[in-house]
């Protein structure tokens, strides 16, 4: 039985076990509380952050990593098409940027804005977390322009990745998505792997509902 340890991103890694239709449960990090009383999660990630799972004896952090490792090692899944596949790379290219070039921005912009002291709040590296990010949405809304999935033509565990930072950028910091955004956020959450992870993920159905 896999184990996710945490929502966050963790949202991403249920969201692909349901579409997967792999057993799981999700275990709860509570990063408010502060991690360093619990030991259970220490012990996987001493690091401190989340997702992190444990399949077996594997235990890995980065949720695009343990996207990959699970389409990899409990696949084929038509969710991660061949290498040899020509919508490879497009794929390949969005389920990195969906994390290293919208999240990643979001999240320091995000803390930036909700946590840093006053004078922090608008400090060169959050002007330019928020360039980053409007830079590679670009390439989504370019993306949208000729296909309605990041690979193609379809959903793939890119689209995990970016709709997973389109809802983020959406509730963390209030981003006014466009249009073609509105229409692909809504086209993700009408999949019953989407609901299926918003009903078990509680603590991400109440933040993005509320
Ligand atoms: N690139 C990582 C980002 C992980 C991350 O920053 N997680 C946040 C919550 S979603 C976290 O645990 N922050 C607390 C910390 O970094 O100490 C991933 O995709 O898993």
């Amino acid at each position: 039985m896999i184990t996710v340890f945490g929502e966050g991103r963790g949202f991403r890694v249920v969201w692909l076990l349901e579409e997967m239709g792999l057993p799981y449960r999700l275990r709860d990090v509570d990063l408010l509380a502060g991690v360093e009383n619990d030991a259970e999660f220490l012990a996987i990630n001493p690091a401190g952050f989340i997702p992190a799972i444990r399949d077996g004896d594997v235990t890995m952090v980065e949720s695009i990593a343990i996207m990959e490792y699970l389409l990899a090692r409990h696949g084929p899944s038509a969710l991660a098409p061949n290498a040899q596949d020509p919508t490879f790379p497009a794929y390949q290219q969005f389920l990195h940027l969906g994390e290293a070039g919208l999240s990643a921005s979001v999240y320091f912009v995000s803390g930036a804005r909700n946590i840093a002291p006053e004078s922090e709040r608008d400090n060169w590296s959050a002007r330019q977390a928020m360039r980053v990010f409007t830079s590679r949405l670009g390439l989504v809304t370019r993306r949208l322009e000729h296909a309605p999935y990041m690979a193609g033509e379809a959903f793939t565990a890119a689209d995990i990745s970016v709709g997973y930072a389109l809802e983020m950028a959406r509730k963390n910091i209030g981003f006014a998505l466009g249009d073609a955004e509105q229409a692909y956020l809504a086209r993700l959450r009408e999949r019953g792997g989407y609901r299926r992870a918003l009903a078990v993920c509680e603590a991400t159905r109440t933040w993005w509902t509320s």
